[in-house]
């Protein structure tokens, strides 16, 4: 039998100190509760609608939709945690983003595996609660395919407002079907044009290139009125002029963006953990500059950020761009917040 521990041990080796205890916010990041940036809780539809935030972090792990290989499920998780700070100050905006903003963490569409349209189903209602509410939803993926509920439901919830879509991808997500199935993640920009959640004009497409899709898809993009941007053009004429051109043609007509990020946009060399890369990609720095800039001068509907698949990424790189572009989208928003204007061209 083990000898009873001595009464005064925990005296004797300064155990029962009076320290002060941190509340779950001022705790490391890797401590407590993962949400984003430890915002607080709030998944509940009804409490959405009495605490009425400005933001709302949605999770969509969900990636039964991939054409190649998969993990981005693993997505948000990875997202939520990669980072070490808590976001209190933007250098890069000079705000303080949690003063100006009430940002809650609205947890993950209830997702089972191998179930898409019931994965479509109920992250389609997560965004729905969370628009319904006021606030800009922010989603985590999942594959790209969760696109088509997500903006389905934003549209949904601003009509009779529309809505113009930026779309930052390597490749145009406009299949007609993947091996025969509608909702793959290579078909929800098509979706949501068919649909009607967006008009072909208003979708504008930036950094697209490598060898998909063919000429039989552009076709019927151009048909559709749909604007896009090479990888080729922005090599070209740079990074800024285009996505300027891209806002004005997103808001020819609606007057809200709702932005979708495939982080395969980026380079894979600054981006690696994503299921379909494609070399030759936006710098990250040029990508969490076009967020500042589009989310700083626009009305932003709602945002997506997908196809981030932790088991292919190195050392959290990709996560942490997914975290900090979804930080930078908060930050621009606190300072149209706090200044009741745009942010400036320069920013
Ligand atoms: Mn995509």
């Amino acid at each position: 039998m083990a000898q009873p521990t001595h009464p005064d041990f925990a005296a004797m080796h300064g155990w029962d100190r009076p320290y002060e205890m941190h509340g779950e916010r001022d705790l490391p990041t890797y401590v407590g509760l993962q949400t984003f940036c430890k915002r607080d809780p709030v998944g509940d539809a009804e409490e959405l609608m009495r605490r009425h935030p400005d933001v709302a972090i949605v999770g969509a792990p969900f990636d039964d939709a991939v054409s190649h290989r998969s993990g981005a499920r693993f997505g948000p998780r990875a997202i939520r945690q990669a980072t070490y700070t808590d976001g209190e100050h933007s250098l890069q905006l000079d705000v303080e983003p949690w003063a100006e903003l009430d940002v809650v963490d609205a947890g993950d569409a209830n997702i089972v595996p191998a179930w898409l349209e019931r994965a479509h189903a109920v992250i389609y209602r997560k965004v729905r609660d969370v628009a319904a509410c006021g606030a800009v939803p922010i989603v985590l993926g999942g594959d790209h395919s969760i696109t088509w509920p997500s903006v389905t439901a934003v549209a949904e919830a601003v009509a009779p407002r529309r809505i113009g879509i930026v779309h930052f991808d390597a490749h145009a997500d406009t299949a007609p079907d993947d091996w025969g199935v509608l909702a793959g993640h290579g078909t929800p920009m098509r979706r949501l044009i068919e649909s009607g959640a967006v008009l072909g004009k208003n979708f504008v497409q930036v950094g697209l290139r490598g060898y998909w899709p063919g000429p039989e898809v552009f076709a019927w993009m151009q048909a559709q009125g749909m604007r896009w941007h090479k990888m080729r053009e922005i090599e070209e004429r740079g990074a800024e002029a285009v996505i300027d051109d891209a806002i004005a043609e997103a808001l020819d007509g609606p007057d809200m963006i709702y932005l979708s990020l495939d982080v395969d946009v980026v380079d894979p060399g600054m981006a690696p953990g994503t299921g379909t890369p494609e070399p030759g990609g936006l710098l990250s720095r040029e990508l969490l500059r076009a967020v500042r800039r589009i989310v700083g001068r626009v009305e932003l509907a709602g945002m997506d950020i997908v196809e981030v698949s932790p088991p292919y990424d190195h050392a959290e790189i990709t996560a942490m761009l997914g975290h900090r572009a979804a930080l930078e989208a908060i930050s621009a928003l606190a300072v149209k917040k706090r200044d009741g204007r745009r942010v400036r061209l320069a920013d």
